[in-house]
This record gives structure tokens, C-alpha cells and sequence, in this order.
């Protein structure tokens, strides 16, 4: 199974640690094709030494994702970035979880919670402590589809 997993990055890392713990356990399901973005190393502004240009990381990104079998992310930091693969994830027809935490005090876009359709597209509102167990709920609903 190939995860592709999304999280703010130039939307800011403020959630760099829900991310990291959130991509720790969805490596218990499978292959987390975006690992990076859940890397304390990588900075706000995107970048490090070794950084690419953006073309590439754009290119290599929608690639990553045309691979992945499920799409997971992490939205309560918004960002332009994951609102854009969860675009381009639909038009793939992706399995799609995004995650909020109400407790952030933000309200999640309407383009995103609007989306929500119960099958393909599914939003939940979580708080850390859930983590394991919504993620356990949504990879054996894969099983029985
Ligand atoms: C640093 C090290 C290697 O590459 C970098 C630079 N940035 C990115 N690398 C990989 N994926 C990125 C990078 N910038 C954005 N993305 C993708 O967009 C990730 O898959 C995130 O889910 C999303 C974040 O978008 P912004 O708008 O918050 O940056």
C-alpha cells in the first residue's frame, strides 16, 4: 500500500510534530511516499541545501501521487500545497482522509469539509489522543471495500 501523505510545509510548520507522529504510524499500513513532509529538518520556507527547484518538487509530487493507493491529510494548518493535491487527488478518484483538530480554534475551508461525501473523500475531526484509532478505522474500511 502507497501513502501519500500531506501537511503544510511554506503554510507553515507549526504541526511538524502531528505530522511526525501521524506518519510514524501510518508506516504500520504501508509505503509514506511524502516521509519528508514530516521532517523536523525541513524548514517554512521549503527549502534545505539539498532542496530542489520547485518545478521538480511539483513534478515529482504529482507523480508520488498518481502512484499512492490512499491520500492522508493533515489540514488544520492551511496550506496552498495540500489544498491543491487534495484537488488533484480527486480528479485522480483517490481514497482521500483529511484530518482536523477543532481544538486548533480554526475553521476547516468549506471547499474541504464540503467535500466530504462518506466514501471517497472523508473529513474527520480528531484530537491527537484519536490519532491511532481513526487511522485504524479508515485502513480497515479499505479492506472491506
Ligand atoms: C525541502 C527538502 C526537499 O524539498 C524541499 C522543498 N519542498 C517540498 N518538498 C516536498 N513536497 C513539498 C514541498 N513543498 C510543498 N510540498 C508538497 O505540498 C507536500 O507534499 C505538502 O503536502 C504540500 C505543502 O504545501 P505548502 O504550500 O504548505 O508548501
Amino acid at each position: 500500500m502507497k501513502i501519500y501523505f500531506c501537511g503544510s510545509i511554506r503554510g507553515g510548520r507549526e504541526d511538524v510534530e502531528v505530522y511526525r507522529k501521524i506518519v510514524s504510524k501510518l508506516q504500520n499500513y504501508g509505503r509514506v511516499l511524502t516521509e519528508h513532509v514530516s521532517c523536523t529538518e525541513l524548514t517554512e520556507r521549503g527549502e534545505d541545501r539539498a532542496a530542489p527547484g520547485d518545478r521538480h518538487i511539483h513534478d515529482r509530487d504529482v507523480d508520488w501521487l498518481r502512484q499512492s493507493d490512499v491520500v492522508v491529510a493533515e489540514t488544520t494548518q492551511p496550506s496552498l500545497g495540500v489544498g491543491y493535491e487534495l484537488g488533484r487527488a480527486v480528479d485522480m478518484k483517490k481514497k482521500i482522509l483529511c484530518l482536523f483538530r477543532p481544538s486548533s480554534g480554526r475553521n476547516l475551508s468549506a471547499m474541504i469539509r464540503g467535500a466530504h461525501d462518506g466514501e471517497f473523500f472523508l473529513v474527520r475531526d480528531y484530537s491527537q489522543e484519536e490519532v491511532e484509532n481513526v487511522l485504524e478505522e479508515f485502513f480497515s474500511s479499505l479492506k472491506r471495500t
